[in-house]
C-alpha cells in the first residue's frame, strides 16, 4: 500500500484516518482532540466492536510522534490500523473483539512537518516561548507531562532540545494525551508511547524505581521483545527490555512515566530500530519494520488482556 512505501505528511495521514472512519462506520470514531499549537488538528481513531460501552473489555492506548524526527513511529500507528480494520487475520480477530483501540499516530504535527520541511532533526513542539526572553522555540513534550516537572534529564535553557517548558503542561499536544488517559483512565491497561530508536522497551519509573506490579510488567515487556526480535532484520539491535531510568536514562516530565503514576497497570516506552541511521531510516526498511512491531503490539495486548 502507497501509505507504508513511503513516510505519509500531515496531509496523509489525516487522509487515511478519515478514510478508515468512513470505510469502518460501526468500528471507528475519529475523535478531533484539538488544535495544535500552529492550528492542526491532532485526531485519534477508537476502534470498537462495540462503541466502547463495555466496560469489560480493556483499551489498548498507542501514541506516536511525540517527537517530530522519529519517523518510523507514525507508519507502525497507521499499520495497527491496517492491520485492526483492513486486513485483519482471522486469528487476530480476538484482538478487535476482546479489545478496545484508541490509536493517536501523530501527537505533535507541528514539529513533524517543520522536521518535513525545514530541519529533519527537530524534536520538539512548535510552540512560541512567550513568557520567557528567548528566540527559541518548541518544548520537549516528553519532559512536559505533571510528574517530577523539571527536575532530571532535562535543560531549562529554551534552546535545549530537553527544554521541558514554562510549566508542565504547557503544550496543548501534552494535554490532549493527558486528557484521552484521564478520560479513559480505569479502562486504559496499556499505553504504548512510540518512539525511535534503540530498540528499547522501556517500563516505568524513569527515576529506577518499580511500581508493584513490576514482575507482570517486565513479563509482558520481554514478550514484546522477544517476539520482535525474532523477527529481526541482520542490521538491527536486539531489543533491550527494562527498566527506563538502569537501562537508558532518568528523565522527568514523561508521558510514560505520567500513564503509571496516574493509574494505567501497564506503561511502555518503544525505540524502534534505527538500524544504523539513527532517525533516518529509509523508507525501504518500513515494510518490514511495521510488521515485526506489529507483532509486539499484538502480544502485549494479548497478555495484557489477561490482567484486565
Ligand atoms: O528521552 C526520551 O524522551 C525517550 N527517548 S528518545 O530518544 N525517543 O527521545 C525515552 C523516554 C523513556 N521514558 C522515560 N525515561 N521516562
Ligand atoms: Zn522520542
Amino acid at each position: 500500500r502507497m501509505i507504508f512505501s513511503d513516510y505519509p505528511r500531515y496531509a496523509e495521514v489525516d487522509s487515511y484516518m478519515e478514510r478508515m472512519a468512513s470505510t469502518y462506520p460501526n468500528l471507528v470514531t475519529l475523535v478531533n482532540a484539538g488544535p495544535s499549537f500552529e492550528g492542526r488538528a491532532i485526531k485519534y481513531l477508537k476502534i470498537s466492536t462495540t462503541n466502547f460501552t463495555d466496560a469489560s473489555k480493556p483499551i489498548y492506548f498507542m501514541d506516536a510522534m511525540m517527537h517530530a524526527r522519529e519517523w518510523v513511529t507514525t507508519p507502525v500507528a497507521l499499520y495497527s490500523i491496517h492491520r485492526l480494520l483492513e486486513n485483519r487475520r482471522p486469528e487476530d480477530q480476538d484482538l478487535l473483539d476482546d479489545i478496545d483501540w484508541i490509536i493517536l499516530p501523530i501527537v505533535n504535527p507541528d514539529g513533524y512537518e517543520f522536521s518535513q520541511t525545514d530541519n529533519r532533526l527537530w524534536r520538539k513542539t512548535r510552540s512560541v516561548n512567550l513568557n520567557v526572553s528567548t528566540e527559541c522555540i518548541g518544548v520537549d513534550a516528553n519532559r512536559n507531562f505533571d510528574i517530577e516537572f523539571n527536575t532530571t534529564g532535562v535543560f531549562t535553557n529554551p534552546c535545549s532540545n530537553l527544554f521541558p517548558g514554562p510549566y508542565a503542561f504547557s503544550e496543548v499536544e501534552t494535554q490532549y494525551v493527558r486528557d484521552i488517559l484521564l478520560e479513559y483512565l480505569p479502562r486504559i491497561q496499556l499505553y504504548n508511547d512510540i518512539h525511535s530508536h534503540g530498540n528499547y522497551v522501556l517500563f516505568c519509573y524513569a527515576n529506577k524505581t518499580l511500581p508493584p506490579n513490576a514482575a507482570h510488567i517486565h513479563h509482558i515487556g520481554a514478550a514484546m521483545g522477544a517476539i520482535m526480535d525474532s523477527m529481526k532484520l541482520p542490521q538491527a539491535r536486539f531489543y533491550l527490555v527494562g527498566n527506563s531510568g538502569l537501562v537508558l536514562y532518568p528523565t522527568s516530565g514523561s508521558a510514560d512515566d505520567y500513564a503509571q503514576v496516574v493509574g494505567v497497570p501497564f506503561s511502555y516506552t518503544m525505540e524502534l530500530p534505527g538500524y544504523g541511521y539513527e532517525f533516518m531510516v529509509p523508507p525501504s526498511y518500513m515494510d518490514h519494520m511495521v510488521k515485526e512491531t506489529w507483532e509486539g503490539i499484538a502480544v502485549s495486548a494479548r497478555l495484557a488482556r489477561i490482567h484486565y
